[in-house]
């Protein structure tokens, strides 16, 4: 009987692992171009900065920020989800360097995905930034949640194989 119940449960955590490895392979959105092309030297600052993905996304929990090389934010307003397209506006930029953009967006399927990529300003604008990148929280420092599922998924296994070696 008990190594009956080892069994079921080496074979539910076994399809937990399956399944959480699967989710994060299958059809969640990817993204496939971006605006500006990331690593592009730009001498004036974009109006805005888009990331389109390869299947409409949802429009709810849409956050992408710009973080400039000063380490503040010079993405103004909110994100914008069209289709398969997220945007935000930019503000005239300011100091010359490396602006990184972040973004957290969720999949048709409910998957978030979240990323980031980053352009530069070879030539140092007047804007003013907003707050302090820091202050806030960046919409890629979210922890993917699947690690989880194989960890607890590891730890139900474990728990089967030591309850049958318990009953030799
Ligand atoms: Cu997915």
């Amino acid at each position: 009987m008990n190594r009956l119940i080892a069994t079921l449960a080496l074979g539910i955590a076994l399809a937990m692992a399956a399944v959480a490895g699967a989710g994060v392979a299958w059809a969640h959105a990817t993204r496939v171009a971006t605006d500006p092309v990331q690593n592009t030297e730009l001498t004036q600052s974009p109006q805005k900065v888009s990331a389109t993905f390869n299947e409409a996304l949802q429009s709810q929990f849409a956050a992408m920020t710009v973080v400039g090389p000063d380490g503040n934010l010079w993405s103004t307003g909110d994100p914008k989800v069209d289709g398969a397209v997220v945007s935000v506006g930019v503000r005239p930029l300011g100091p010359s360097g490396t602006y990184t953009v972040n973004y957290r967006v969720t999949s048709a399927d409910g998957h978030v995905v979240s990323g980031s990529w980053s352009f530069k300003l070879t030539v140092s604008g007047t804007g003013t930034p907003g707050p302090s990148a820091s202050a806030t929280s960046q919409p890629n420092d979210g922890i993917p949640v699947w690690p989880f599922f194989v960890a607890a998924s590891l730890i139900v296994a474990v728990g089967a194989v030591w309850a049958v070696r318990r009953q030799r």
